[in-house]
């Protein structure tokens, strides 16, 4: 025999007893059988629905207008089919998580229930199983329940059976598989320098024959660099402790590399392998130090990093794996080195993808906003907390343990009796506990609890001392207050507790991806304004070496059913929307954080834009264009003519660009010749509507409004009101709405009904008399959009509050009614709350108005009770 054939002729000796001898592990993720709701009337005709997993019931009913979404009762069905091979062999059924409680039923048999919707869970149903077609059922339940967490929090708890299910298939003989879901061997290093390094590997065997187990590390490259064996205990627990590998390769997020190990069951006396784990294996050393901040491998290290949810547009937490994956790369990409896997656990694939991509993570349980001072409550926060830590101790991803967010925000106790004050002491007892099962699951891990910005409470309450790192998440300067709040606040951290670690566990503010001002203001929900808040941020975050890291809020846009404002439905904070489009302050970071040479111009996504012509011009306007790098300098070219050259500096130069209608091309250069293009389609609005240089075609504005709007579906873009001035357009009279008279707010925060243009519908001008545009002679289309911006709660309040003082009657309000007239004739009469102007309800319509005899177009409100309003008014040119 030759040599390349007696190597084949080994391999086809070797390789069935080795696949034999591994687990299987088999997703049985297609054509299952589910239904929504508890009644039993199986025999109806489409009562199953065949669906494939992931599955949730819920990503449609978080987004529609309807408020709230399914909270209960949903089944799963699927026939699974076991071959003659598995006779004898040991088989679990795998939950990578299922929301939120379980129960699961084998040939109609229950086997196993279990609590919480972020961990996994497996059955042996060994026994329930025999050869062919077997029934495997599921009931999920996702009903609010005071005994699992999240009580509360800025998130929706999808229902569903989310994650992929697997049969695990093993030997008779096998690692420990009781061991909450996890493959029953542990490994950590005890010992990390650059010059050598111990393992230790602790697991458990289910053994009925005398056995021995092999452990062998690999490196990155597949190379042997260690082998060892072990004799299990009398219990089936063992030991391997590997010392004095050499010159260990460090994992850190520059070098992940990763090493493995194989533990190998055999039989002791043939070498038969009867079954096989593999772990991933990571060699690093890290710590947190409360004036120095974080270090790994023996070097300071600023941790930067983000949150992030496990959602997505219109699937809502039923991502296929990929999408989980990607998500990971997607910071990976921007330079960042953290994931904050919150607020509660994810799939494995993210906490895989994060030690082999090279993020360091803290992963928590969800205990958010609120604790129940059950028995019920304590014990699943505590397995749940048992869980994590096993199912992904091997992670060398890992540093941080966490548990509990901001749960001091939403006390079950609201006024402040004796029960508030022993509910505090009770959840400070639970918050001890939960540390104390941190410390004896792994002392080589670092604790963290995130706090809301109520510094005096949570020191009062002790919450502070518990955990090893204290996280803070902070919004000043978006919520309330202003940015120099923040520098204050940490500062005071440092100050009253010096000798504890800090983290900045949140921080962030929403941006619709739609909107933008130049000149943003707090909370308006604009790209600018988000932009701002960073960058105020990181100057703080990188002045003090104290402060350990900072994790945005959030890696991406995710659903709470509950939220309303620009986007309904949506927590707007992201650094790229809940489909995954990145906002500027994405490249932001990137320009700041990643090492690969990067350009980037800024709201190259925002490519309908509108502005009116500069001053003294008819058919240009001039903004600002920023570009994003990490190079010394940058060229910006418009329309093929060099607009100039600047420095880079804190990742970003700024240049005024000249616009004209149609596509406008940039084109950016940075220092090493690294390029990147735009296009921007402009309409640039005359001052002068009559003017030759520049016809009159549309004209799409929000009243009540300083922002401009995208509109990414029809690339219609709106621009804000203005005051009118002869020869051009705008508003005569009124005031912009606001909410609250006294704050700097403008607009609603209400989901408004029947639009997906919220922002528009948002912002209104109260009490105006017209709107006037000068536009030359032809036949056009008048939208104007309209919406009460003041609930039925609202009015009656109002009423109310003024009634108490001397200019009640006359104010209080009774509703509005008014006629809008169009160049004289009267389109609209008696608009009221009565007919279409229903509370938060969306409203428009068209109307064709033909100008003649240079008059322009005039609409006026007359008011017949209360106030006229106008939130949005469109105009176009039909011919
Ligand atoms: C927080 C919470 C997080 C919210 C965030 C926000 O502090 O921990 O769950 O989503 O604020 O955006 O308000
Ligand atoms: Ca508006």
């Amino acid at each position: 025999m030759k040599i390349k054939n007696i190597v084949a002729f080994i391999a086809i000796l070797l390789t069935p007893v080795i696949a034999n001898a591994q687990r299987i592990k088999q997703s049985i993720n297609t054509s299952w059988q589910f239904h929504k709701g508890s009644d039993e009337n199986e025999t109806a005709p489409d009562y199953w629905q065949t669906i494939n997993i992931p599955h949730t019931w819920n990503a449609d009913d978080v987004m529609d207008d309807t408020p709230g979404y399914f909270r209960g009762i949903g089944w799963y069905q699927k026939e699974i089919f076991l071959p003659k091979g598995w006779t004898g062999k040991t088989i679990y059924v795998y939950f990578e998580g299922a929301s939120q409680l379980a129960e699961v039923f084998i040939n109609g048999k229950s086997v196993g229930t279990h609590a919480g919707s972020y961990l996994a869970f497996s059955f042996d149903i060994t026994k329930q199983v025999h050869e062919g077609k077997n029934i495997l059922r599921v009931k999920l339940d996702n009903s609010h329940d005071p005994d699992i967490a999240p009580l509360g929090g800025d998130f929706s708890v999808y229902g569903g059976l989310y994650r992929d299910v697997y049969l695990l298939v093993a030997d008779a003989n096998h690692f420990d598989m009781d061991n909450y879901a996890t493959n029953g061997v542990f490994i950590s290093t005890p010992q990390v320098s650059e010059d050598n390094a111990t393992v230790n590997v602790k697991g458990k065997v289910n053994a009925f024959q005398k056995v021995k187990i092999i452990t062998t590390v690999y490196d990155r490259k597949g190379i042997q660099v260690a082998k060892t064996d072990s004799r299990p205990n009398k219990d089936g627990s063992f030991v391997a402790n590997i010392k004095g590998i050499k010159s260990p390769q460090l994992w850190s997020p520059e070098h992940p590399n990763l090493y493995k190990v194989v533990n190998t069951l055999t039989d002791a006396k043939t070498g038969k392998v009867l079954d096989e784990v593999t772990n991933p294996l990571g060699f690093r050393w890290f710590s947190f130090n409360a004036d120095k901040g974080f270090s790994l491998n023996g070097e300071p290290y600023k941790i930067m990093g983000a949150s992030r949810h496990q959602d997505y547009k219109e699937i809502g937490s039923a991502l296929p794996d990929a999408l989980h994956i990607n998500d990971v790369q997607w910071l990976k990409d921007m330079g960042g080195s953290f994931l904050r896997v919150s607020h509660y656990p994810q799939d494995p694939a993210i906490m895989e993808a994060c030690d082999r991509l090279g993020i360091l993570t803290a992963v928590e349980t969800p205990g958010n906003n609120q604790v129940t001072e059950s028995e019920g409550y304590t014990r699943t926060m505590l397995n749940m907390q048992c869980e994590m830590i096993r199912q992904n101790y091997n992670h060398p991803s890992v540093i941080i343990w966490s548990y509990m967010n901001e749960v001091l925000i939403q006390p079950l106790h609201k006024e402040k009796t004796l029960e508030r004050e022993q509910y505090w002491k009770n959840l400070h007892n639970l918050a001890q506990k939960l540390e104390n099962l941190c410390r004896e699951e792994d002392p080589a891990r670092f604790t963290m609890v995130a706090f809301h910005g109520d510094f005096d409470l949570y020191k009062r309450i002790g919450l502070i001392d518990i955990p090893m790192i204290a996280g803070w998440n902070l919004y000043q300067g978006w919520y309330s207050g202003k940015f120099e709040d923040f520098e204050t606040f940490v500062l005071r951290h440092h100050n009253e507790f010096p000798e504890k670690p800090l983290i900045i566990s949140e921080y962030g503010a929403d941006a619709d991806y739609r909107l933008h001002n130049f000149k943003p203001t707090r909370f308006d929900k604009t790209q600018e304004y988000t932009n701002m808040y960073h960058d105020a941020y990181l100057k703080t975050i990188m002045k003090y070496t104290f402060i350990s890291g900072a994790i945005m809020w959030n890696l991406v846009e995710f659903v709470n059913e509950g939220r309303q404002e620009a986007v309904p439905h949506v927590n707007n904070k992201g650094l790229l929307t809940t489909e995954r489009k990145p906002k500027d302050i994405y490249y932001i970071y990137k320009a700041l954080l990643s090492k690969v040479p990067f350009i980037k111009i800024g709201g190259s996504n925002w490519n309908s834009r509108a502005q009116v012509a500069d001053a003294g011009k008819e058919a240009t306007a001039t903004q600002p264009v920023t570009v994003y790098s990490n190079q010394a300098e940058v060229t910006l070219f418009a329309n093929y003519m060099k607009v100039g050259t600047q420095k880079v500096v804190n990742g970003k130069a700024v240049f005024d660009v000249i616009f004209g209608n149609g596509d406008n091309h940039l084109k950016a250069v940075a220092s090493n010749n690294e390029e990147d293009f735009a296009t921007i389609n402009f309409h640039v609005i005359a001052n002068n509507l009559k003017v030759k240089n520049n016809p009159f075609t549309t004209l799409n504005v929000s009243l009540g409004d300083y922002r401009m709007f995208m509109d990414d579906i029809t690339h219609e873009a709106w621009v804000p009101e203005q005051e009118y001035t002869p020869g051009s357009w705008g508003y005569i009279g009124g005031k912009v709405y606001k909410e609250d008279e006294k704050g700097d707010r403008y607009g609603s925060s209400r989901n408004i009904l029947g639009t997906p243009y919220d922002a528009m519908y948002e912002t209104q001008r109260t009490g105006l008399n017209s709107f006037k545009a000068d536009v030359p002679d032809g036949v056009y289309e008048v939208t104007l959009h309209f919406a009460e911006l003041l609930t039925k709660e609202q009015q009656e309040k109002l009423v109310y509050n003024l009634d108490k003082s001397a200019v009640a009657q006359k104010n209080s309000f009774t509703g509005r009614s008014f006629d809008v007239i169009i160049n004289g004739f009267t389109i609209l009469e008696n608009l009221s709350n009565e007919n279409y102007l229903v509370p938060i309800q969306a409203y428009n319509t068209k109307i064709t108005v033909t100008v003649k005899d240079v008059k322009g177009i005039t609409i006026d409100f007359k008011t017949n009770r209360g106030e006229a309003i106008l939130n949005g008014l469109q105009l176009r040119k039909i011919y």
